[in-house]
């Protein structure tokens, strides 16, 4: 296994000394140890994947260095239009190391949506021309892998990347964790909402552990997941997902419960909802300020207004709550509220280390959540 201070000391060694990135769990032993010892400046966590190349080709262009964008490999999608249009040797040529962690590498066990990116990486990495090495726990020669790349990233002035399984780098405890002081987690406050919902409400839950205790909830409550699409992948998009529903079943209510770090991964699709969505749709962001599901780093989503940015994208109304008092209020408010309309609840992140996992494969959530669907019609 890979100390990530020794990783760190031989990026320095190789000038590499600004961090971007979007985190993954593969990689988070790595990003905390970044988080402690760099200056906040020059770690920037992003909000999603392609910004990361961009940003770091607008530190190379200001100090001619070269910076590491750190992702899971669901984010090489997300980077694919920078890295070809920004960064390539063919356009502006632009150096850049990626990190890039492989969920769903074949032959380990790993969710559905990882398997077929896990499998399909390197064929991308090769199509788009990005030269890559892999890593592992088994890595003895690291010193001389980063030496190779970072020689080989100045001499072509272009990105090349690093794979990284899962284990390679030894466990690395932040230092300075923040507790934010809320009273409850997001697994409460998802109890809380679907207590309070009408039962039967259209469901479209976000990327990460809220999908998780979502189903973990209609399970405990032994009550059917058919009125939930649970979005296991595609992170940042389950509120265009909800849209799209709630302007096709303009007679049913479609509730979207969403994280902080995926709203900000795609923001933009605030505006498309606040122009376009009709008085069905209800936009939840559990916000515990940070990118709970693969290691807790933080997110900008404490030090932004999510109700004035909805209210400034054309929702109708919106709601911040943090109390258990608050929440049953909010929902309460939420419902009776013309659509499209938001609720915050602020969280302390964390979460049960028990939790499962869905039982059913998306194939099967999607069948019967399209039956449910179809059905409600005939009522
Ligand atoms: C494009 C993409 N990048 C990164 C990830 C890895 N990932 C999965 S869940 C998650 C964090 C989500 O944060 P947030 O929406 O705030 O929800 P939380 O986990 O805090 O409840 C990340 C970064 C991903 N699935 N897809």
């Amino acid at each position: 296994m890979i100390k990530a201070e020794n990783f760190y000391n031989l990026l320095k060694e190789n000038g590499i000394t600004f961090f971007t990135g979007v985190p993954d769990s593969l990689l988070k032993d790595f990003c905390a140890y970044v988080t402690d010892v760099t200056s906040k400046e020059d770690h920037i966590i992003n909000s999603n994947e392609g910004a990361a190349v961009a940003l770091a080709a607008g530190y190379n262009l200001a100090t001619g260095k070269t910076a590491l964008v750190y992702m899971q490999n669901s984010g090489l999608g997300n980077s694919i239009n920078p890295l070809l249009s920004l960064a390539d040797k063919e356009v502006y040529s632009i150096p850049m190391l990626l990190l890039i962690g492989w969920r769903g590498e074949p032959g380990k066990k790993d969710e559905p949506q990882h398997k077929k990116q896990g499998r399909v990486m390197m064929k991308m990495l090769e199509a788009m021309e990005i030269p890559y090495v892999k890593i592992n726990k088994e890595t003895k020669n690291i010193k001389e892998i980063i030496n190779k790349i970072c020689k080989d990233i100045n001499s072509t002035n272009s990105p090349n990347a690093l794979i990284v399984s899962e284990g390679t780098f030894e466990e690395y405890k932040l230092k300075d964790d923040i507790n934010t002081g809320y009273s409850m987690l997001r697994e409460d406050a998802i109890e809380l909402i679907l207590d309070n919902l009408n039962s039967g409400e259209i469901i479209v839950s976000t990327t990460g552990k809220t999908s998780r205790e979502v189903y973990e909830y209609r399970k405990n409550k032994n009550q059917g997941h058919q009125n939930d699409f649970l979005t296991v992948g595609s992170m940042g998009h389950c509120s265009q997902i909800a849209l799209g529903i709630s302007l096709k079943k303009k007679d049913r209510h479609v509730y979207i419960l969403d994280g902080d770090g995926a709203v900000i991964m795609q923001m933009g699709s605030l505006s498309i909802i606040g122009t376009e969505a009709g008085n069905n749709l209800k936009h939840i962001i559990i916000n515990n300020g940070a990118h709970d599901s693969v290691g807790g780093q933080p997110t900008a989503g404490f030090a932004i207004n999510f109700s004035e940015i909805a209210k400034a994208n054309g929702y109708k109304a919106a709601f911040t709550a943090d109390t258990e008092a608050e929440i049953i209020k909010c929902i309460n408010e939420l419902k009776l509220s013309e659509g499209p309309s938001l609720l915050e609840i602020r969280v302390n992140k964390g979460a049960r280390v028990n939790l499962g996992r869905p039982e059913v494969s998306p194939a099967e959530n999607k069948i019967n959540f399209m039956k449910a669907l179809s059905e409600s019609e005939k009522i």
